[in-house]
């Protein structure tokens, strides 16, 4: 077909290729979700509906995007890690940012009668995108580790301040003002001897965010892997895999279960040490 003497506009469309062979993290944000939160009565400091809601969406992004290999969320954000070695959509960066946020939001905006069936939605949520590359594992770690401190620090803080109202009877001023100046100890403190809570107990996806992370992909059936024990007993590769259902899969409907949703620590060695694949490509 003869071109048209408007197709020179597309020149005008520039490359925006991500460099190869780096790992690339992909960051949602809800815009505004000081208010929207407020809009519809979002538990305080946490609400379980509202994280269940921004998990289900992020399995919905990793269920559509295979090269999505973890996510980590917390409060209004989700953070995304594609394999380093990905060819998805030729690693065009606003193609990859532009897709995630739009499936994530759809997602949101899907599924929220599912999670808030009394609530319904007053306004339309959205979502800002970012897309950061990193060099290398240690890197990709350090981002990991950045969001769950901030999520530490943060529902430390929120935990303290709404106790104080809450159960205190203090004015939102008279808790900005308690806390001011005090550190993790202090607040730990007034939340056990002021309240009889222990930090510590509370609900890990409230302390440490919610992991969502693929499963390697199963190797051929007919390939034998070395047992830990022995290399003699060697099993089929499937008898070795955890026969437990994926908690997912019985949460949530519609999302199969090839992802493990978890509430643990991820800046120490222990949960990258056992999932080297997350890293590997
Ligand atoms: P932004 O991101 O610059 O458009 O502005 P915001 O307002 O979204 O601010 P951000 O993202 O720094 O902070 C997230 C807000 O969402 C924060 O004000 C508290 C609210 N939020 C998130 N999760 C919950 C929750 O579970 N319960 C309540 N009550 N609020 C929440
Ligand atoms: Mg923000
Ligand atoms: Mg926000
Ligand atoms: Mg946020
Ligand atoms: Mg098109």
């Amino acid at each position: 077909m003869a071109k048209s003497r408007f197709e020179y506009v597309k020149s005008y469309e520039l490359p925006d290729i991500l460099l190869p062979g780096t790992y690339i993290i992909a960051r949602v944000d809800g815009r505004g979700f000081h208010k929207f939160s407020d809009a519809h009565s979002f538990e305080k400091p946490n609400d379980r509906r509202a994280l269940n809601l921004m998990n289900h969406a992020a399995g919905c992004v990793m269920e559509d995007l295979k090269d999505v290999i973890c996510a980590f969320g917390e409060s209004d954000e989700y953070s995304f890690l594609i394999r380093k070695s990905s060819k998805l959509y030729n690693r065009r960066r606003s193609k990859i940012n532009s897709t995630i946020v739009s499936i994530f939001t759809a997602s949101y905006v899907f599924y929220w009668p599912k999670f808030f069936p009394n609530t319904p939605l007053q306004s339309p949520p959205s979502f800002d995108g970012r897309v950061v590359l990193y060099p290398s594992a240690r890197e990709i770690r350090d981002y990991f580790a950045w969001r769950q401190a901030d999520t530490h620090i943060n529902n430390l803080y929120n935990t303290a301040f709404w106790a104080l109202i809450q159960h205190g009877g203090l004015s939102t001023t008279e808790a900005n003002k308690a806390l001011q100046g005090t550190d993790s100890k202090d607040k730990n403190e007034i939340l056990y001897s002021r309240f009889n809570i222990n930090y510590n107990n509370l609900d890990s996806i409230f302390r440490k965010g919610t992991i969502l992370v693929r499963r390697p992909i199963e190797p051929p059936q007919e390939l034998t892997i070395p047992n830990e024990s022995s290399g003699v007993n060697a099993k089929p590769v499937d008898e070795t895999r955890p026969q437990v259902k994926p908690k997912r899969q019985e949460q949530y409907e519609g999302v199969t279960g090839e992802l493990d949703i978890l509430h643990e620590d991820i800046i120490k060695d222990g949960f990258w040490n056992a999932r080297p694949w997350l890293l590997a490509t």
